[in-house]
């Protein structure tokens, strides 16, 4: 066993099958950002461990409080944006370098493209877009905090995170590319995801399905660590760049 914990013999196994594979995929979620000081959703230092994520990040809970879920957003945007990306984030940029490489994120806070990977599909939104709910405008803004209300240059209307919540339906396109990668894989990486969120997690077992090798990298086990060929037990920054460098 190496100082994290993972067995040497399985780690150069997962890196034979990276290696030789061309098209390769990979799912993050909140956890491969731990280690930049971006808090993850669930788990004892867990966004969700003061508010029921129903409460904050669905559109009832928007309609029903939008001053309320802008304050969560204005903090969650305060939170991250002086975050870097980590070791873990700069493994996968590189990967994009020797590999037919697609980045299938469920992460909202930008770091994957900070760190110089270009093929991305964000599929839960990004926290740094805004849309306004009447006309549908989109557009950047970094400003932490975004003063309340936020409103639409074009129509005056009320905007919202440009984010994907509970009950809401992804973009067909990203959902249908992201499908369409995870299929195609020979390699699949899942990192730093409870795999517990729909559909994102179902690509995982997608990319099983037609045949990919999974390698999961987590700090915990998942409901998704049964079904992987490697399990490597670590934090994704100090894995990643051994897996892949
Ligand atoms: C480390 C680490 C380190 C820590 N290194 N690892 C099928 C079955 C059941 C339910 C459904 C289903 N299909 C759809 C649903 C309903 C629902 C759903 O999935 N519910 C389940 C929770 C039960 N899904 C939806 O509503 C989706 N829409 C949809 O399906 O539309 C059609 C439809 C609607 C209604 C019914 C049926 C169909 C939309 C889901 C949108 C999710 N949105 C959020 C918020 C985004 C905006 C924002 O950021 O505010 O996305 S919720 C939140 O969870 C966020 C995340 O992207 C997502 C996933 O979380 P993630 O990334 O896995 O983070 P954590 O915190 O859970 O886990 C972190 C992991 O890292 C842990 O495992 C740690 O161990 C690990 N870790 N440090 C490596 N250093
Ligand atoms: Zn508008």
């Amino acid at each position: 066993m190496s100082e994290i914990g993972i067995d040497p013999g399985l780690l150069e196994e997962a890196r034979a099958r990276l290696k030789g594979a061309v098209k390769v995929a990979a799912l993050t979620g909140a956890g491969i950002s731990a280690e930049s000081g971006v808090s993850t959703f669930r788990g004892s230092e867990g966004l969700w461990e003061k508010y029921r994520p129903e409460e904050l990040a669905s559109p009832e809970a928007f309609q029903r409080d939008p001053q309320l879920v802008w304050e969560w957003y204005n903090w969650r945007r305060g939170m991250m944006i002086d975050k870097m990306p980590n070791p873990g984030h700069l493994a996968l940029a590189n990967l994009e370098s020797t590999h037919d490489f697609t980045l299938i994120t469920q992460n909202v806070d930008g770091l994957h493209a900070l760190a110089g990977s270009r093929n991305i599909l964000e599929i839960h939104g990004s926290i740094w877009r805004v849309r306004c709910i009447d006309c549908g405008r989109q557009e950047v803004n970094r400003t932490a905090p975004l003063p309340y209300p936020p409103a639409c240059t074009q129509c005056d209307g009320l905007l919202r995170p440009d984010v994907v919540w509970f009950g809401e339906s992804l973009d067909s396109d990203l959902l249908a590319r992201s499908l369409a990668s995870a299929s195609r894989a020979e390699v699949m990486l899942v990192v730093g995801t409870s795999a517990l969120v729909h559909p994102a997690a179902g690509l995982a077992w997608q990319a099983r399905r037609t045949g990919a090798y999974l390698i999961e990298i987590n700090t915990e086990r998942t409901p998704f660590s049964d079904d992987a060929h490697a399990v490597l037990t670590g934090p994704s920054g100090q894995i990643l760049p051994q897996l892949i460098g």
